[in-house]
């Protein structure tokens, strides 16, 4: 069943997003669509450096693929413009007070790329309180292709967690879980503590997004901060049977070595 969808400047999202932890918005038009795949296209063909974006990569049925991109928004002026003015007036609006960017991701879900197992994202965020998340979807995310599964109303209380850092597995099963389909160009804005998952791509198209995190600006300005300790976390992982893109283990793709 298809969500109801807003005007980013409708009055009405604050409350929707209040009462459900979710709310969906209309906010790129197909020429703005046309543009960001452009962009997406620039960061995924940068080159990995030390210290500039950092690409993830996963093992598919189809042999390796990008899995994420981090930390490009220093090194794209279209991508800084989009996540931290235009969309941040809406964080701010759902957040009550003004909002600043805290971390940004692709997440690519290439053909063949894995799901992610039931989380919340507040335990994967050092140092804030009040923050929220967005999912804008550069291509059309499908029950097929491995769109958001979410859980209405569940998003007052952080949940208990497994090893992994993922909502254990008798609080998932009595959770409902509802398919979050969105059109490119749509954006799904959710709250850190709203259980979400997503399967795996098993459809015969890229199923690619952006997702900005905002905290608020009273929390303070922690974006270098965030991405210096992710760093040192990432340094001594070690490496497993999964990829780790994440403070916490939710991403499902096996490694490339
Ligand atoms: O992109 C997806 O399918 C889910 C992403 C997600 O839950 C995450 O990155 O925390």
């Amino acid at each position: 069943m298809s969500l109801p969808v807003f005007s980013p400047e409708d009055p009405a999202i604050v409350e929707h997003f209040v009462a459900h932890g979710w709310v969906l918005t209309e906010d790129l038009n197909d020429e703005e669509v046309h543009r960001l795949r452009g962009w997406v296209d620039e960061i995924a063909a940068t080159f990995d450096e030390p210290g500039a974006i950092l690409h993830h990569r996963e093992m598919t049925d189809f042999g390796p693929k990008l899995a994420r991109s981090e930390n490009f928004v220093p090194v794209h002026e279209g991508l800084r413009e989009l996540l931290t003015r235009r969309l941040a007036v809406t964080a701010s609006r759902l957040l009550g007070e003004p909002a600043v960017l805290y971390k940004e991701k692709i997440n690519y879900k290439l053909v063949g790329g894995a799901g992610f197992s039931p989380h919340q994202d507040a335990p994967a965020y050092p140092f804030i309180d009040s923050h929220v998340s967005c999912m804008v979807a550069v291509d059309d995310a499908t029950v097929e292709n491995g769109c958001l599964e979410i859980v209405s109303g569940r998003h007052a209380e952080l949940l208990a967690t497994d090893e992994r850092g993922c909502i254990t597995a008798s609080l998932v099963a009595d959770m409902t879980w509802q398919h979050a389909p969105i059109e490119a160009g749509q954006t799904l804005w959710f709250h850190s503590l709203t259980p979400h998952r997503s399967g795996a791509n098993r459809s015969t198209r890229d199923r690619r997004a952006l997702y900005p995190t905002y905290n608020a600006l009273t929390e303070g300005d922690l974006r270098e901060s965030y991405y210096a300790e992710k760093l040192q976390r990432f340094a001594s992982a070690e490496s497993g049977e999964r990829v780790v893109l994440s403070l916490i283990g939710d991403f499902e793709g096996r490694p490339v070595d």
